[in-house]
């Protein structure tokens, strides 16, 4: 016997194989090998030459069985909260209020920089656990609160250790493009000139898997934004674009320009925004805890971006200000019940295309030769995924083929 096999028995698969359709396989099963799927099927077809290779047999019971879940936009890493300007907003100040009077991100990154290394791990640690209750196996986190190199190199360093010392993959992304910091009060690009010069030792220090800004009248401009992405594309880094949350500045064509893996938001993306991403392949994530939150009513253009055929993502964009939500099954709720995805669109989007987003080609999907990574759910149907909300349906979850705690 040269190899071993695991099979994970009496299943409903919702494999999402293929670019459409939910992917259901009645009594199935899968065979897992090292971290990775090796067969994927109804039980009855099970290979026979397979058989003799199984030395561990799980019992699903029956059970709903889905890719592992792809949390694909947070900001996980970050010191103390803003429940006071949640207070503020609730008596009639705007979030561009706060933000201009140097509350908002600013007040984040004071108490980021303020906060130890081991607080940080220790808070962010406790977010992802909630993410991964729910069946997250993989979970993009941004830098953005600590704008100095010092402080993005431990944020980024935060999010690797957590990926080290939890059964999840973390992967990162530098946002030191987020807002102006203080110290550069007046002189924003001196600050992209620094955000820019600080990617290259960030990079080598195996920090950063993309490169992501926040393109915004409250942010930084498309010829600012251009600067970071040409830094990025000098170090082979792929990119990824905050666009048109606020307004509309041109920031996904700009993005797509740069093959951005994604871009975010979009809730002010315009006709020829869509065209551009269609073209490029770029993944639209959408936000709607952060409409939401914000209690914004511009929706993003779905039916556009469903007709231009641009994919579409769906994510918690955990953070302190505008999504402090830590629920990614509360999102596939609310991309359904606010932007109108159909549950399986709204499932994909935390899966397939979450993947895609990330420009993960190995997972998303229950198709031989993708990783392990699934989750077992209380449920009879994968649209019940987008239909409970304030409960947990997770049972189980795998990652890389071995069962974690929940
Ligand atoms: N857009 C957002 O929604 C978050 N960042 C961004 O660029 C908000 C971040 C915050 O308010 O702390
Ligand atoms: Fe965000």
């Amino acid at each position: 016997m040269t190899y071993s096999l695991t099979l994970w028995r009496n299943a409903r698969l919702a494999t999402l194989a293929g670019s459409a359709g939910w992917g259901l396989i009645e009594h199935g099963a899968i065979l897992t090998q090292g971290e990775t799927l090796h067969w994927v099927g109804a039980e009855s077809e099970l290979p026979a030459q397979f058989t003799q290779k199984i030395n561990v047999t799980h019992d699903l019971g029956g059970a709903l069985v889905t890719p592992g879940l792809i949390d694909c936009h947070t900001h996980l890493v970050y010191g103390g909260h803003r429940a006071h300007e949640f207070e503020m907003r609730l008596q009639g100040a705007s979030y561009l209020d706060i933000a201009r009077a140097g509350g908002g991100i600013r007040s984040t990154v004071a108490a980021t920089r303020a906060a130890s290394d081991a607080q940080l791990l220790a808070d962010a640690g406790k977010r992802l656990q909630v993410l991964m209750r729910e069946g997250v196996t993989t979970v993009e986190i941004k830098s953005g609160y600590g704008l100095s190199l010092e402080h993005e190199a431990r944020s980024l360093a935060v999010a690797r250790a957590l990926g080290r010392t939890l059964p999840v993959a973390v992967r990162t992304t530098y946002l030191g493009a987020h807002a102006l910091p203080p110290e550069f009060e007046g002189r924003s690009d001196d600050y992209v000139d620094a955000v820019c010069a600080w990617m290259p030792a960030l990079h080598a220090q195996g920090l950063v898997d993309a490169v992501d800004a926040f393109c915004e009248n409250i942010g930084f401009s498309p010829a600012q934004t251009r600067r970071v992405f040409e830094a990025a594309a000098r170090l082979g880094l792929p990119v990824k674009l905050h666009a048109e949350q606020l307004s509309d500045q041109g920031g996904a064509a700009l993005a797509a320009e740069f093959g951005a893996l994604s871009c975010d938001h979009l809730e002010h993306l315009s006709e020829a925004g869509i065209a551009a991403m269609a073209r490029s392949g770029t993944v639209a994530v959408l936000l709607p805890g952060a409409y939401y939150f914000l209690r914004d009513t511009k929706l993003p253009p779905i039916a556009a971006l469903r007709a231009a055929g641009v994919p579409m993502a769906v994510a918690s964009d955990h953070n302190p200000g505008t999504s402090p939500g830590l629920s990614l099954l509360l999102m596939i709720n609310m991309a359904c019940t606010l932007f109108r995805l159909t549950p399986e669109e709204a499932v994909r989007g935390v899966t397939v295309h979450a993947a895609k987003a990330l420009g993960l080609s190995d997972r998303g999907q229950l198709v031989a030769g993708q990783r392990a990574d699934f989750c077992v759910w209380d449920v009879a149907h994968p649209n019940e995924l987008a239909y409970w909300f304030g409960t947990n349906p997770c049972k189980r979850v795998i990652v890389g083929a071995q069962e974690r705690d929940l």
